[in-house]
């Protein structure tokens, strides 16, 4: 059989489960998820390898109205995605308003086929899920549609049945040994934000960006010296927290993370920096590498 190759791109709006989704496909935590919108901030290629087909999915930041530059960076990502793929996954769930219109008008713009994903099915009735699709088929006319949930891997192999009747004969575009186009450097920095996804609250998260400073990786050890970006002096007191026990909680958990993906033990060091409103400078957001 002749080889297939193609790119994929995943969008729909934040918390849908786009990123969940893409690494219940590739078997492998390569795109952070945590219970809070906005989480994912770049395109993160993933890239799906089998014999005679390879698929490269880039998982994107949610599709929501700019109110940050940052946003609006994201938001370039989201276009660079759909601009240069041979097919589009759109990711709806039933806790947001059924088929928003503007998402429609945007999906009605694509040359590409689109397949529409149902997700978190197991939160829902067969009635809802129903209509869902009846109503996605009639709005667009879809590739196809499939309700499947992204955390309990259900149905999730259909996709990749749908996508390989979509792209088209093509030798691979990437070393079938890789899983993704980004660095690990990229991706401990990854780590490191989740968790702080996860153990803070309000404004925290959102006003949060982390370098890496130094990845050294040597025959049994990595040692990773990384950098918290805040917005605020105030900020940084709360990320350290009462006697850096705060701090101490970050990186024990990202440290573990590190380890499993780079398969080493990893000495991690952490500092928190103030970056006066990151996100509304150009200078900084190339700095973090927010260019397109
Ligand atoms: N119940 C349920 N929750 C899900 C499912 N898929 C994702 N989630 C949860 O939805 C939240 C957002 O997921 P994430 O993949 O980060 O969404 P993204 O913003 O679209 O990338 C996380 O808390 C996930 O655990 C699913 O199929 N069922
Ligand atoms: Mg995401």
């Amino acid at each position: 059989m002749a080889h297939k190759s193609g790119f994929v791109s995943i969008v729909g709006k934040p918390n849908v489960g786009k990123s969940t989704l893409m690494n219940q496909i590739l078997g492998e935590r390569l795109s952070i998820v945590t219970p809070k919108a906005q989480t994912t901030r770049h395109r993160i290629k993933g890239i799906l390898n089998a014999d005679d087909y390879q698929v490269v999915f880039s998982d994107t930041p949610g599709i929501l109205e700019p109110h940050y530059l940052l946003h609006k960076k994201m938001m370039d990502f989201v276009e660079s995605a759909l601009a240069d793929s041979d097919a589009v996954l759109v990711i709806n769930d039933l806790t947001e308003a059924y088929l928003d219109e503007s998402l429609v008008e945007q999906l009605k713009k694509i040359k590409v086929p689109v397949i529409v994903i149902i997700n978190k099915v197991d939160l829902s009735t067969q009635n809802e899920i129903n209509k869902l699709i009846h109503g996605w088929k009639k709005a667009i006319k879809p590739h196809a549609v499939i309700p499947v949930s992204a955390l309990n891997n259900f149905n999730t192999d259909k996709i990749v049945e749908a996508l390989l009747e979509i792209i088209p004969e093509s030798p691979p575009f990437f070393s079938k040994e890789n899983l993704s186009d980004l660095t690990q450097r990229f991706f401990t920095a990854e780590m490191i934000r989740e968790k702080i996804f996860l153990f803070y609250d309000k404004e925290i998260p959102y006003s949060t960006e982390v370098g890496i400073e130094e990845f050294k990786d040597d025959k049994t050890l990595v040692k990773i010296r990384a950098i918290i970006f805040v917005e605020r002096t105030s900020q940084k007191g709360i990320i350290i927290g009462h006697k850096g026990e705060a701090l101490k909680k970050v990186g024990t958990a990202a440290r573990k993370d590190m380890e499993k993906f780079l398969g080493k033990k990893v000495f991690l060091e952490l500092y928190v920096k103030v970056e006066e409103d990151w996100r509304k400078k150009e200078n900084s957001l190339k700095r973090f590498g927010y260019s397109s």
